[in-house]
Formats: structure tokens, C-alpha cells, sequence
């Protein structure tokens, strides 16, 4: 009985054979229909597109933390296709099947469905005979999930066209042992006699390839990580942890795992000081909500976050450390005649805990217009300094200007240490609403701030004076009757 009902499922994709199945296809549509209702994972549009021909299992990557999913867990995975061709010229696909295997040591396969109801949403738009899901040993180590759906009357599935199949729920059945993780794949077979297959009117199969989903479960434990003498740290995660290094008042790391899963770190750090403990991803501070989150007792610290990875820079900074940072970046018009100078002010800010001594450069876009050396900042201090950028020799355009202070060493947080301004306008001499001509606007503008300098009654605007030395009066006025009608 049973080799027959395995015989059944291949079977089933032949149109001569329907007939003697129409009573169990009655009885699976009943019970499809009634347990769908609640299970109906809604699927249109893949979340991870593999380009045709192609089956796959979303999501790719199925990361489980020891300490939040105990045994019992339950996830879904999706399985979805993309074809832009079968061998018949017709171009319509009539069937599919797919098998998944899975490790029968960690998982067990518990319920699989339609991703559109009482069926798929790659067959949605045409008649089709449901097929029950299979569920059985496959070999010594895996299970199997087999699913299929038919064609059933008028017109067939055309192609090119992608869709979401079946949907299978997985139950988490074994824990690693702590400090473990376990690995495997949640597979699509496509080689031997039980296949994953699409299958055109000729009943010929189509060639693709099949992404599998890898399942992680667990937790590493790293350390004692030495951070002051008798005085250690350990870290938990499901992602791989390697180059930890301490230095001065800082834990770095770099964290692995596989791109676009969720990792996650749980450190448990030694009370040193009172100083709030930091965390820093790439350099940039990571800031709840959500994460970190951190908690306390009298000897320790509690840090848990997560990140999506793949490969990040991590660091705890747990001290008094280096930091320096650009706070503002200003320029004194936003519109200035090719040729002319104007005045760029940087605010740069020591928000660490000693005296640093560091570079800024400046740019034009890409281009370097200036290098600021050798700034000292005590801690807590900042200042602003200006330079003249000179346009002579740049291009009519816009320009966004920005400045970037060099990582002093040990600096964690380097997030902070660039900053881009606005637009700056090089343009034709003359022209003062940034338009690229000068005209009747521009004139209209030099009148109504005429005779206004910083400070002075008369509202001023820098933009107005066209010669940059801080008053707009005949000069400006002469300047733009010279030039007046020119244009880019
Ligand atoms: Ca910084
Ligand atoms: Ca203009
Ligand atoms: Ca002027």
C-alpha cells in the first residue's frame, strides 16, 4: 500500500491517471480548505528573487538564538519559482513538484499548504487539482516534505512568470549543547527519483537551479576575555567572533555571519567604573531603542543587540576614551561667481576624555581645498576655524562641501567625524539666484540688499555681493552690469 501511494505521486502528473484519484483530490481539497483558511501565508513577491529558471526556500537563512527559542519553536519556510522558459513551444507550465529534505535530528516538518489557499500563487490564475502534501523518511539522517499541484482544465500556467508554491512549517526538535550552534540545510532535491520539478504540456522537464535555506541554531561562547587583571569578559552569539583585542578602555571584535541574518551578542562585561558602557557598530553608536539593551547587577553588565550582518566592527567601550568630531560645517554665501572667494567655517569638538591633537581636510565634492594640521582640542572643548576656498579653476556647478577629521588612536566613535554641508553654487560672476544667468532677477536682488553689510539695518544677504568683500554697494552693482545677459 504504501510503495503504491508513492508510485501515486508521480503519477498524479499524468493526465491519464486523473480519474482514479478525483476521490482522494475531493477529500484533500475538503481538508486543504479548512485547515488553509488559518494557515495561508501570504506570498507575492519574494523577498530574496533568483533569476530564471529557479526554485528556492525563503528565507535563505533561518538564524535561532538558544536563549529565545526553546524547543517547539515553529517557522515557515516558503519555497517560490521563477521561469522564463520550458522546452515546449507552447511556453505553459502544466505541473510542479517540489521535494525538501531536512535534518530529522533538529527538525521535524509539521504542516505544509498552498501559498494562495486551496492553491498556489504560481498557479493562482488557472484551474488546478490540489495535491496532499507527503511527509516521510527520506534517508538515515533526512526527512522529506513533498508537494505538487496539477493543471486542471482550460488554460495552463503561462511563462516567463514567478510565484510562491507551498509553504512548510518547521518545528525545532533538539538544542545544541550550550556553546554549540548546529547547522544545516533545508534543501530542494533535484537529482535521483523522488525530484523537485516543473513540468511544460509535453509533461517535459524544465531545467533550473535550486537555492536551499541554511538552518543555524545555538549559541557560541567566547572567552574569558581578559579586560583588566581578574577581571573578564564573555560573549555569547549565533555568529562567528574573531580579532578581539582590548585597548585602552575598549573591547573590539569583528562579528561574522551570513549576509542579511540576524546576529546577535550577548556580552557579560565586568563592573570596571561608573562610566556608561557604549556600543559601536562600524563606528557608528549604537542607541536604543531598540539595543542595546543593557542591564546590571553589582558585579556586572548585561549588553545584548542585535544587527543584521555580514561582517561588522565591533567595539564595547567601557571607559574614558578618544573622540574627536566635526560639528558644523558652514560657508559664508551659497552662491559665488567663478572666480571669487568665499569663507568656509569648521566646527570641530574633542567630546572624549583627553587631549587630542589631529588633521581635517576639506572638500569640494572630491577635490582637497584644504588641510587643516596639527589642531590640539583639550577634552570637552571645541573651535571653528575658517579658510578661504578660492573657485578659480573649478567648474560652473554644484558643490557640496564636507570635512572629515582624522581617527585619532584609539577612537571608537568615527561616525562623528565627517560632515557634509549644502550646495555651494559656482557660477557666472554676477549671477546671484543661482540660476546660471545674469538678469533682470539678479539685478532686482543687488537693489533691494544695496548698501547692506553683516550687521547693518538693511537685511543682508552674502549672496548680494557679488565681489565677496562684505558690503553690497557700486562695486557689486558695476560687476553685474559688466556681466549682465551672460549665462552657462
Ligand atoms: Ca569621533
Ligand atoms: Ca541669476
Ligand atoms: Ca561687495
Amino acid at each position: 500500500m504504501t510503495t503504491a501511494k508513492h508510485g501515486s505521486k508521480d503519477a498524479l502528473f499524468r493526465n491519464d491517471k486523473t480519474e482514479s484519484y478525483m476521490i482522494t483530490i475531493v477529500l484533500v481539497a475538503i481538508a486543504l480548505t479548512l485547515n488553509q483558511a488559518l494557515l495561508f501565508v501570504k506570498a507575492d513577491v519574494p523577498n530574496e528573487p533568483h533569476t530564471a529558471n529557479a526554485m528556492w526556500i525563503e528565507p535563505s537563512h533561518i538564524d535561532l538564538s538558544a536563549h529565545t527559542h526553546d524547543i517547539g519553536y515553529k517557522f515557515n519556510v516558503t519555497i517560490w519559482v521563477n521561469i522564463t522558459s520550458v522546452p515546449s513551444p507552447k511556453q505553459v507550465v502544466t505541473a510542479w513538484q517540489l521535494v525538501i529534505i531536512y535534518d530529522k535530528t533538529q527538525l521535524n516538518a509539521t504542516r505544509c499548504g498552498y501559498t494562495a489557499g486551496t492553491k498556489s500563487q504560481f498557479f493562482s490564475n488557472i484551474t488546478t487539482i490540489p495535491l496532499e502534501p507527503q511527509f516521510g523518511s527520506f534517508n538515515t539522517t533526512h526527512n522529506f516534505v513533498m508537494h505538487g499541484e496539477n493543471w486542471g482544465s482550460g488554460p495552463k500556467r503561462n511563462v516567463p512568470g514567478y510565484g510562491s508554491l507551498s509553504w512548510v512549517e518547521f518545528q525545532v526538535i533538539a538544542k545544541p549543547p550550550e556553546g554549540q550552534v548546529y547547522t544545516s540545510l533545508i534543501d530542494l532535491v533535484t537529482t535521483g527519483t523522488r525530484i523537485s520539478k516543473i513540468l511544460d504540456d509535453q509533461l517535459s522537464k524544465t531545467s533550473f537551479t535550486s537555492y536551499p535555506s541554511t538552518y543555524r541554531y545555538g549559541t557560541y561562547v567566547y572567552g574569558p576575555i581578559p579586560i583588566k587583571p581578574g577581571q573578564n569578559a564573555t560573549i555569547e552569539s549565533n555568529v562567528v567572533i574573531t580579532k578581539t583585542t582590548v585597548t585602552k578602555n575598549t573591547l573590539h571584535f569583528e562579528a561574522t555571519g551570513p549576509s542579511g541574518s540576524t546576529g546577535w551578542i550577548n556580552i557579560t562585561f565586568p563592573k570596571i567604573n561608573t562610566t556608561a558602557i557604549k556600543v559601536f557598530i562600524d563606528g557608528h553608536r549604537l542607541k536604543p531603542p531598540p539595543f542595546p539593551i543593557i542591564i546590571t547587577n553589582g558585579t556586572h553588565y548585561f549588553i545584548y543587540f542585535e544587527f543584521t550582518l555580514s561582517t561588522h566592527e565591533i567595539a564595547i567601550q567601557f571607559g574614558p576614551a578618544d573622540d574627536v568630531a566635526v560639528t558644523n560645517v558652514m560657508s559664508s554665501k551659497t552662491v559665488v561667481g567663478q572666480g571669487y572667494s568665499l569663507r568656509i567655517n569648521i566646527t570641530l569638538a574633542n567630546p572624549g576624555s583627553y587631549t587630542e591633537t589631529f588633521n581635517v581636510t576639506a572638500y569640494a565634492n572630491t577635490t582637497i581645498i584644504a588641510t587643516l594640521t596639527n589642531i590640539t582640542l583639550t577634552s570637552g572643548n571645541s573651535t571653528t576655524i575658517t579658510f578661504t576656498w578660492n573657485t578659480t579653476g573649478f567648474a560652473k556647478g554644484n558643490y557640496t562641501i564636507s570635512a572629515i577629521a582624522d581617527t585619532v588612536p584609539g577612537e571608537t566613535d568615527t561616525a562623528d567625524n565627517s560632515l557634509t554641508d549644502g550646495w555651494i553654487v559656482v557660477t557666472v560672476i554676477g549671477d546671484i539666484n543661482g540660476d546660471f544667468k545674469v538678469d533682470i532677477k539678479d539685478l532686482v536682488l543687488v537693489i533691494k540688499y544695496f548698501g547692506s553689510y553683516p550687521g547693518s539695518v538693511k537685511p543682508w544677504n552674502p549672496n548680494a555681493d557679488i565681489n565677496c568683500d562684505n558690503k553690497v554697494d557700486i562695486k557689486d552693482l558695476v560687476l553685474l552690469i559688466k556681466h549682465y545677459g551672460e549665462h552657462v
